[in-house]
């Protein structure tokens, strides 16, 4: 026998971690049954030299006693196990871990513009995405017979009623709810989802995403829009981004406009982003007409104001450039994983 065999037997009673009934039997009878380990080292103890087994004899001793009261030790805790309904886990063990999602892309891009649009002074509203008539349509100057008001372009909840429900297909309800609220000036951006009963493709889809904002005060001038646009234009797409205004129509503003950003892929070269024009569409936006401010109970000859509105897919999908629409409402992992990075922690 030789002191390496003792200190074996020693460092293997004490990595011994027997949790059931059944693993602490195994290991009695692997340590101090007939032909356990601690036996055997008795054995050879009758054959050492008599100089030798004073001290060879202490060791034995104390290292069987060790033995025995590690495995009681053992044995009570699985017997507690028992009682309590079955051994516990084991706490010490390294967690699973779990996969960390990410921010949606939309939600990192409206969190974006809300941003911008907060550090110039608007505050931000939110609204029903169920509406009536009037928060949609009537306080906005449509036309009772406009196109938008039939079933063709709008989801209704309830049609037919003298009162209709409906799902928004702006979020211009939301401005016009706070013009209700909100003593003037206001200053407001109104992001969320909108409905509108198209056919689903690469371009469009019936449920997206605006943020629109309006601000009403005495003396706002197109000037002071045209400003407002080209200082978010360049918060957003960088500080060398130009601007250009193109006349459109809305009936809620007049005049109006449709605002393209220069093409941040090929500096005005033309690539297939932009169509080889160098310019890409944004926005829209324009002068409040005064029917919407008369309607909301806005003196036209006192105030005036400006109001925008942008899609915020188009916005990211020219941001990453992603060139299908439905990309944004599948939840392919794929897809989603690609803005991971785009987390801020
Ligand atoms: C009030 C008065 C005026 C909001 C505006 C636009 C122009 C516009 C489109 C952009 C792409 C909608 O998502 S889109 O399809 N929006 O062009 N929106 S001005 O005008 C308002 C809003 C509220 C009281």
């Amino acid at each position: 026998m030789t002191n390496e065999q003792i200190q074996q037997v020693v460092e293997e009673l004490k990595a011994l971690n027997a949790k059931t009934a059944k693993e602490v039997e195994e290991a009695r009878v692997r340590f101090l049954g007939k032909k356990g380990s601690i036996t055997a080292l008795f054995e050879e103890f009758r054959e050492i030299a008599p100089e030798y087994k004073k001290l060879y004899g202490k060791a034995l001793n104390v290292l069987k006693q060790e033995a025995i009261a590690k495995i009681n030790e053992l044995k009570e805790i699985a017997e507690a196990d028992i009682a309590a309904g079955g051994p516990k886990e084991d706490l010490s063990l390294p967690g699973e871990g779990f996969e960390l999602g990410s921010r949606h892309p939309v939600s990192i891009v409206r969190q974006e513009i809300v941003d911008i649009f907060r550090k110039f002074g608007y505050d931000v509203a939110e609204g029903p995405e169920i509406e009536d008539d009037w928060h949609v349509f009537g306080a906005l100057n449509f036309p009772p017979n406009h196109p938008a008001r039939d079933m063709q372009d709008t989801f209704f909840v309830s049609a037919g009623h003298e009162n209709p429900v409906l799902l928004r297909t702006h979020t211009s309800s939301v401005q016009v709810r706070a013009m209700e609220k909100m003593p003037l000036p206001i200053r407001v951006i109104c992001p969320g989802r909108v409905f509108r009963n198209e056919a689903i493709s690469a371009r469009a889809h019936c449920i997206f995403h605006q943020v629109e904002g309006l601000y009403i005060d005495e003396g706002v001038t197109f000037a002071d829009l045209k400003q407002a646009i080209l200082l978010f234009a360049r918060e957003m797409f960088g500080p060398d981004t130009a601007i250009r205004m193109r006349p459109s129509y809305f009936p809620f503003t007049e005049p109006s406009s449709e605002v393209d950003v220069s093409c941040n892929i090929c500096h005005g070269k033309g690539c297939n982003i932009c169509k080889g024009t160098g310019w890409l569409e944004i926005l829209g936006c324009g002068m409040v007409d005064p029917n919407v401010l008369e309607a909301n109970g806005i003196d036209p000859q006192k105030y005036s104001g400006f109001a925008f509105g942008m899609g915020i897919e188009r916005i990211a999908m020219l941001k990453w450039q992603v060139n299908d629409l439905r990309h944004y409402f599948e939840n392919d992992l794929r897809f989603l994983h690609e803005f991971d990075t785009a987390l801020e922690v």
